[in-house]
């Protein structure tokens, strides 16, 4: 098999289990793991590691030609909440790294990229139940503006010269395996770990904040799932809406007392609200379910049960 695949940003929240995946999936030594700092012992068993600067051109190209790269799934970014602290910064590291993957695959020294998006790319003018593929955007935050306009950019090298690049909107993502660094829904994942660990959880965002978020087997089959479909069925070239459920603290807390009646929770909201405040609350996603097949498997209820069962025996 000729497909050759490169992780950028491999030891991530996303990362770490989309190389796993590819890796069980794919023979292992043909799916590159790359990240700025060296990858844990089970990463590093499993198959090549390469250390990697996603914005560094010449890096990514040497190792792109070292071992022959098809397809590369550039994971490296700065999420909402640390990029309005460094808004610069990720600037510089959202968009540097992106282009540096669509540039490559422009020459043709790569053949297909995965590019993740985010519902960041919407913002407070947009409607905010049911938010449609294609709508009024007009993100307020650092990285929602990055990625808009990495959609962008995608749509036009796409048009223009031809490349192959595929990418979807994720919501919040949680998982057990590695925490998320520096969201606004990272929330969502923490308040599973100080529930088994202290009962109760104070949340950055209030209890009405409801998000659209998805557990993280549903979006590594999604980011998989839009890779592998002929490119014909790939019709839109910015990004794609993805959903899975939606729901607030108030409502992962009741999920979390069904299993651990005396769990608490606070509030205490911080900067991270007005972000939260600018993001759609639920997602239409029939247009990646009309192209390309994609179908959610997991709902709050299951969800929950997996967090706690995983993460109460480590
Ligand atoms: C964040 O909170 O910044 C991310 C996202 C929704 O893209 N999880």
């Amino acid at each position: 098999m000729k497909k050759r695949i490169l992780i950028i940003g491999a030891c991530g929240q996303i990362g770490t289990e989309l190389t796993a995946q590819l890796r069980k999936n794919y023979e292992p030594h043909k799916v590159i793991a790359s990240d700025i700092r060296e990858g844990d012992a089970a990463m590093l068993e499993a198959g090549p590691f390469e250390i990697l600067d996603a914005t560094d051109y010449d890096a990514i190209e040497e190792v792109v030609a070292r071992y022959e790269i098809t397809d590369v799934y550039l994971m490296a970014a700065m999420l909402s909440a640390t990029a309005e602290k460094f808004p610069m910064r990720a600037w510089n590291l959202n968009m540097d790294s992106l282009f540096n993957v669509l540039n490559l695959a422009k020459d043709k020294k790569i053949e297909k990229i995965f590019w993740p998006s985010s519902i960041a790319v919407f913002g407070p003018t947009t409607p905010k139940e049911q938010t449609p593929q294609f709508t009024i955007m007009e993100p307020s935050t650092v990285y929602g503006i990055s990625k808009q306009t990495g959609e962008r950019w995608c749509e036009y090298y796409h048009n223009r010269y031809g490349v192959d690049v595929r990418s979807i909107r994720y919501p919040g993502l949680i998982s057990y395996t590695t925490l998320p660094g520096g969201g606004t829904t990272d929330y969502a994942v923490d308040i599973y770990h100080k529930a088994l660990k202290h009962n109760k959880y104070v949340s950055f965002l209030n209890e009405e904040s409801t998000l659209p978020m998805m557990f993280m087997d549903d979006a590594i089959r999604a980011t998989i799932g839009i890779m592998e479909v002929p490119s014909e069925q790939v019709k839109i070239r910015n990004s794609y809406n993805l959903a899975a459920m939606s729901f607030n603290p108030k409502e992962v807390a009741a999920s979390i007392q069904h299993h651990l009646p005396d769990f608490e929770i606070g509030y205490e909201p911080d900067f991270r609200q007005a972000i939260a405040d600018s993001w759609p609350k639920s997602i239409d996603d029939s247009e990646a379910r009309k192209d390309w097949g994609w179908r959610h498997e997991v709902d709050l209820t299951e969800m929950t049960k997996i967090m706690l069962d995983n993460l109460g025996t480590n």
